[in-house]
């Protein structure tokens, strides 16, 4: 299984039969496999079998009922013309309910009801897409490291459209669906809660994500110039010396006075990825519940100058 050699040597390896990994006690795989030497130039040429299962068809079918809601709305907004629908899709909207609807459970379709119905459709797709995730991890015998971490995106996706909205009082205070809507309310939260520049948490979260883009940056790079010491083997490289992860560590500590290990290197980087959404989902939460204007408050607290 000579799958480590690189980009530019690697040998596609096409069995008769397809590879199917180690035994598991459930197998639900469904599809015919095939190669792909597209696929093999970037990774593994074999496409599929992918894990069928009652979790991942449900969560598909509430995330289709989603998306085809949002579609048929915005498509309804352009008087079902769809060439206009093509045209215009970057400013259709599928917008929360009107404000004076509070947090009825079912406002006037036309005017939000969709919204809350899709909401929860892709909520509830999210969720048991989670729960998929979750149980393949263990299936596999993998720690969870991979669905904790799209549950720190999913916070920050719950506070902007439900759990901020709830302690408002109202689902009006949701984004809606739409590509350049979503920007606009974007802006607009900002304003209207004096620029979320001093909002602490959107510092934090600002920091984690260049942070993110850093480390990658770096441990891309790192792997990536040591692979010819066979880098991407890292089991050995933990223990043995001489190795490309010894050369790596040295490296960083020359250049900047210290170093991770090839274990570590990753913990940075999930925390890095994680902390972005959690502390940006704090930030959003404090935002109109706690603190009504993050440039008075900065005032207050001496982080702006007070005139
Ligand atoms: Mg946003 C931009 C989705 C919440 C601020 N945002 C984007 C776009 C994409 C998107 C349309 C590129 C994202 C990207 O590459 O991510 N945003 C999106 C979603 C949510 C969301 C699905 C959500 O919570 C469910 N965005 C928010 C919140 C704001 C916000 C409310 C504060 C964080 N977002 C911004 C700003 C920008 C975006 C500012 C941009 O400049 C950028 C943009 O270009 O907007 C026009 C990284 C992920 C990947 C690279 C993996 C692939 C993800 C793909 C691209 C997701 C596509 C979803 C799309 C809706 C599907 C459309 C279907 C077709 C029309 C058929
Ligand atoms: Mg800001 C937020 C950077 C200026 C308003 N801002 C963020 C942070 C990020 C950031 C650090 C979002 C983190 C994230 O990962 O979201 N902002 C940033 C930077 C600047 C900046 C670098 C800059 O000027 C250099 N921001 C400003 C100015 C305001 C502003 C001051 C606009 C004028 N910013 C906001 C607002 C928000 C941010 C409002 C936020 O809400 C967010 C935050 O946390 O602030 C504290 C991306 C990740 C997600 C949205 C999670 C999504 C997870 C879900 C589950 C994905 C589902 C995908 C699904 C399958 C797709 C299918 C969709 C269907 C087809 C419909
Ligand atoms: C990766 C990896 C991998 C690893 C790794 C890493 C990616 C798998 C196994 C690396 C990753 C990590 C360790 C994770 C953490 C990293 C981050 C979170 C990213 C962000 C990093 C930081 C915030 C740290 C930044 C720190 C830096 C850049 C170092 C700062 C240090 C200096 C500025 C000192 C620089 C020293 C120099 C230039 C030379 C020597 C200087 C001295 C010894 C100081 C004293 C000397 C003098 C006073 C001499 C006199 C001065 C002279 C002659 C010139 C003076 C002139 C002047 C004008 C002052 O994938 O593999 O490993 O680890
Ligand atoms: C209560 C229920 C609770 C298809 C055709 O066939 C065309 C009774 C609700 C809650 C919670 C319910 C809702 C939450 C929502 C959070 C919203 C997000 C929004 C982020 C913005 C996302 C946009 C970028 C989405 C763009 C969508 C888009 C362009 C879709 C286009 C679809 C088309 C092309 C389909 C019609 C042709 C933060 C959390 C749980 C208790």
């Amino acid at each position: 299984m000579a799958y480590y050699q690189n980009i530019f040597t690697a040998v596609q390896v096409r069995p008769r039969e397809p590879e199917h990994g180690i035994p598991v006690a459930v197998d639900n795989r469904v599809g015919r496999p095939f190669n792909s030497y597209l696929f093999g130039l970037i990774g593994n040429s074999q496409v599929g079998p992918i894990y069928g299962g009652y979790l991942g068809a449900l969560s598909l079918t509430c995330g289709l009922i989603a998306f085809e809601i949002i579609g048929l709305n915005m498509l309804a907004s352009v008087n079902w013309d769809p060439i206009q629908f093509v045209r215009q899709l970057p400013w259709l909207a599928l917008e929360p309910p009107l404000p004076k609807h509070g947090l009825k459970v079912l406002p006037p379709l036309n005017e939000g009801g969709w919204w809350l119905i899709a909401g929860f459709f892709l909520t509830a797709s999210i969720l048991l897409w989670w729960v998929r995730m979750y149980r393949r991890a263990k299936a596999l015998g993998l720690g969870s490291h991979t669905a904790w971490a799209f549950a720190a995106a999913i916070w920050l996706y719950l506070v902007l459209g439900f759990i901020r909205p709830l302690m408002m009082g109202s689902w009006s205070e949701a984004v809606p669906f739409g590509i350049f809507p979503h920007l606009d309310w974007t802006a607009a939260f900002s304003l209207r809660y004096g620029n979320l520049f001093y909002n602490p948490f959107h510092m934090l979260s600002i920091a984690f994500l260049y942070g993110s883009t850093l480390l990658f940056a770096m441990h891309g790079g790192t792997i990536l110039a040591t692979s010819r010491y066979g880098a991407e083997r890292e089991i050995d490289q933990i223990v043995d010396r001489g190795t490309a992860t010894e050369r790596a560590a040295l490296f960083w500590r020359w250049t900047m006075g210290f170093n991770a290990t090839m274990e570590s290197i990753h913990r940075w980087a999930w925390w890095f990825a994680v902390l972005t959404t959690i502390t940006g989902g704090i930030g959003i939460l404090l935002t109109g519940t706690v603190v009504d204007n993050w440039y008075l408050w900065a005032v207050k607290h001496g982080v702006a100058p007070a005139y």
